[in-house]
């Protein structure tokens, strides 16, 4: 085994969007103090660490990832105090906090950008990027990630600002010493803190490129992979922040970046130069056609299963990946992998098996764990993201129907994933007493944490056995992974294995019943577990979104 153990790789981590955990002060939005409220139960989840999506002042223009005060608390969430006390209620219960660092832009609101747009010749000026426009337009033809251009017209100073994001998330210069040492102590401040790990937002494009080219595609993830990610400044800016900040601390780092490839991941990951972890968007881009998003094909098994197989083999010695299957910039990913009519709690078991037997740290994200479903708005006044809202200005100029492109935001957008957490049948799931920040998904009095603590046959449920099973079989964690039937257009099925022990799940990703005639039959020991009782049977005809993981004779 060449990897070191540790911790990090042995956790697994839950997600916490807090708008829409819970709200404890009845105004309809999640804050810190209702994060608070419901730490018992998850610790009653058996997870190891919690990321928190940011909480810091914003005019939430980006779902506070438009930073205004990275030293301060976002009102809405509650104050410096109630993030104290969350960290000592997360500490008291030996699970760790994990911040959401965003530093590849700032808002526009931020303090740094409104003296930077003052004047040329402010001293903030060069924490942004500035240009002149080019034949009556932008310097260049780039396109921010959520459309339109990647650069606004400045009217004080007759230049153009970058924004790889909306125009009220201009991005930072990280070419300027005096920004990254900024910014160096702002994750101090929340280290000192006592906080155990930073996921990077974006920081795949904390260097880009700086000549800024047109570019000669219009497919917008192979432009943030050539344009906008792994700039060549990127690991010297890794090595530094780990030089100033992260080596003086006992904390762990994800980064987060479209544009980390199996091929480059790894210039992420040299030790004591580099990061953790990374998330990778393998199979996150999988239906996504080169218009991006809103521009959905569909997807295969085969290609799904290849995305783990890639990075399984991009890390089999060296570095290390995280597996996660939904956050919140995705649909459900009951909806979105699974089927969320017929077998929606059988194929959300399905997902939880692949999700905790997967070489990686995985990463649950808030509400998969009672298998929360996609939203259908009915609607596009209904949708609060900023990426769905631009991408329907921008459909419009293409001459598309409301109600089209409303059918693909309800299978494609970010919303899906931000509605309230559904604690119980009562009144706004139990979320809050009054009107929610976003409507609840309606399904609440079927999908919700207080019907499901009580059956040992939920989802819920199932999540906590299957974590246990994780933490006490490391071959789950460490071993080496190895895919079988490859090639099945419906099952998912691979080994795990190191010199204790081998494990094999099987998973099926359909409706249909398939017989598999493995070879493996004979060599089974014993089950581990599966969504399907007897829990004993050991055929290996795989019914309707099966899952079971067995132990079998080496
Ligand atoms: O979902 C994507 C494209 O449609 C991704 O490229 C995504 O935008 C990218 O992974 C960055 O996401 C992160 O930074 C964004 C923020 O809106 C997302 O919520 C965050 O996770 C800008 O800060
Ligand atoms: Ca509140």
């Amino acid at each position: 085994m060449p990897l070191n153990s540790n911790w990090w790789k042995e956790a697994v981590i839950y997600q916490i969007y807090p708008r829409s955990f819970m709200d404890s002060n009845g105004d309809g939005v999640g804050d810190l103090q209702g994060v608070i409220m419901k730490l018992d139960y998850i610790k009653s989840l058996g997870v190891d660490a919690v990321w928190l999506n940011p909480v810091y002042k914003s005019p939430n223009a980006d779902g506070g990832y438009d930073i205004s005060d990275y030293n301060n608390i976002q009102t809405e969430f509650g104050s410096l105090h109630d993030f104290d006390a969350l960290l000592i209620g997360l500490h008291q219960r030996g699970i760790k906090l994990i911040m959401d660092i965003v530093v590849n832009h700032s808002s526009d609101e931020h303090y740094w950008f409104e003296e930077s747009r003052k004047s040329k010749n402010n001293p903030y000026r060069d924490y942004y990027f500035w240009k002149p426009g080019k034949n009556n337009g932008p310097p260049s033809n780039w396109p921010s990630v959520f459309g339109g251009s990647a650069w606004s017209f400045d009217e004080s100073t007759n230049e153009y600002y970058l924004h790889l994001f909306s125009k009220k998330q201009p991005d930072l210069n990280w070419e300027n010493p005096k920004l990254r040492k900024e910014v160096f102590e702002m994750m101090k401040f929340w280290l000192n803190k006592g906080v155990d790990g930073l996921r990077m937002d974006v920081i795949s494009c904390i260097s880009k490129n700086t000549c800024f080219p047109d570019t000669d595609t219009d497919d917008i993830n192979e432009i943030i992979r050539r344009y906008y990610a792994n700039g060549s400044r990127l690991p010297e800016f890794l090595q530094e922040m780990n030089e100033k900040v992260l080596r003086q601390f006992d904390c762990i780092t994800i980064g987060e970046g479209p544009g980390i490839t199996n091929r480059n991941a790894l210039t992420y990951l040299e030790e004591k130069k580099g990061l953790n972890m990374i998330f990778h968007f393998g199979h996150m881009f999988i239906d996504q056609g080169s218009g991006g998003r809103f521009d959905p094909i569909a997807w295969n098994m085969n290609d799904f299963k290849n995305v783990f197989k890639t990075w399984n083999d991009a890390f089999s010695e060296h570095g290390w990946g995280s597996v996660f299957l939904g956050n919140h910039d995705f649909p459900r990913m009951v909806s979105r992998w699974g089927d969320d009519k017929k077998y929606w709690s059988k194929s959300a078991k399905v997902l939880c098996t692949l999700l905790m037997s997967m070489r990686g740290t995985p990463f649950i994200y808030a509400g998969d764990e009672i298998g929360m479903t996609n939203v259908e708005l009915t609607s596009l006044e209904d949708s609060k993201d900023i990426e769905t809202l631009n991408g329907w200005r921008e459909a419009q100029k293409k001459a598309m129907s409301a109600i089209d492109f409303l059918k693909i935001a309800n299978q494609q957008g970010r919303d899906n994933a931000r509605t309230p957490f559904q604690w119980s049948p009562s009144r706004h799931g139990g979320f809050t007493i009054s009107k929610p920040w976003m409507e609840l998904n309606s399904n609440f009095l079927e999908i919700n944490k207080e019907d499901q603590d009580d059956d040992p046959d939920s989802v819920l449920n199932y999540y906590r056995r299957m974590i246990q099973v994780r933490k006490t079989h490391p071959v789950l964690i460490y071993g080496m992974y190895q895919a079988i039937e490859t090639e099945h257009e419906k099952l998912f099925i691979f080994i795990r294995e190191n010199e204790e022990e081998k494990i094999l799940v099987t998973l099926n990703f359909s409706d249909e019943t398939v017989n598999l005639r493995s070879r493996f039959v004979t060599k089974i020991q014993d089950k581990l577990i599966g969504n399907y009782s007897p829990v004993t049977d050991h055929s290996m005809i795989l019914r309707p979104w099966e899952a079971s993981v067995y132990t079998v004779f080496k």
